[in-house]
């Protein structure tokens, strides 16, 4: 009987110790900031990595940068996650591109630099659709490019009727 004891005593005592272990350990976590580019692809232009004494099973969550010409996007990010035992956590936030500002990210803005010509137009006329200050030959400036404006000087008599006059 006498022999038992501190046998039961050190297995306590082990257990202890491994629960210990298994609560806080040396943890670290990484939050990537990534950006769109033109072609579509993702770049990491932030990474910040946090070394802390954690608790196993802490929630984490990353703060959302701000950046301009960016829209973050929550649908395609991974901004929150657990602390696990000797497992870095990596958080990956993702940020539209917006190149005119409107808050309309380019993947669904119909006139990515919002110069009131739409992307197919320009595309079409062979402007930038990413820059403002290329723009289609518009003689009257009322966003009808001239290849398809039927009155290009805004005159009131079509083009048609000009020519023959
Ligand atoms: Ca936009
Ligand atoms: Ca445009
Ligand atoms: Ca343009
Ligand atoms: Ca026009």
């Amino acid at each position: 009987m006498q022999a038992k004891e501190p046998n039961n005593a050190k297995y306590i005592a082990f257990d202890n110790l491994r629960i210990t272990t298994a609560d806080y350990s040396i943890t670290s976590y990484t939050i990537k900031h990534h950006q769109e580019q033109v072609d579509g692809s993702y770049k990491v232009v932030d990474a910040d990595t946090v070394s802390e004494s954690g608790k196993v099973g802490t929630p984490i969550t990353a703060d959302v940068k701000t950046y301009k010409k960016y829209i973050y996007d929550k649908s395609i990010s991974t901004a929150s996650g657990t602390l696990e035992e000797k497992k870095s956590l990596e958080l990956n936030l993702k940020y539209r591109l917006d190149t005119d500002e409107d808050g309309v990210a380019n993947f669904e803005d119909d006139d990515d630099d919002g110069d009131g010509y739409s992307d197919e137009v320009e595309k079409t006329e062979g402007s930038d659709p990413l820059d403002p200050d290329s723009i289609p030959l518009d003689t009257d400036g009322d966003k009808i490019p001239n290849s398809t404006d039927p009155d290009d000087d805004n005159d009131g008599i079509s083009d048609e009727d000009e020519v023959v006059t």
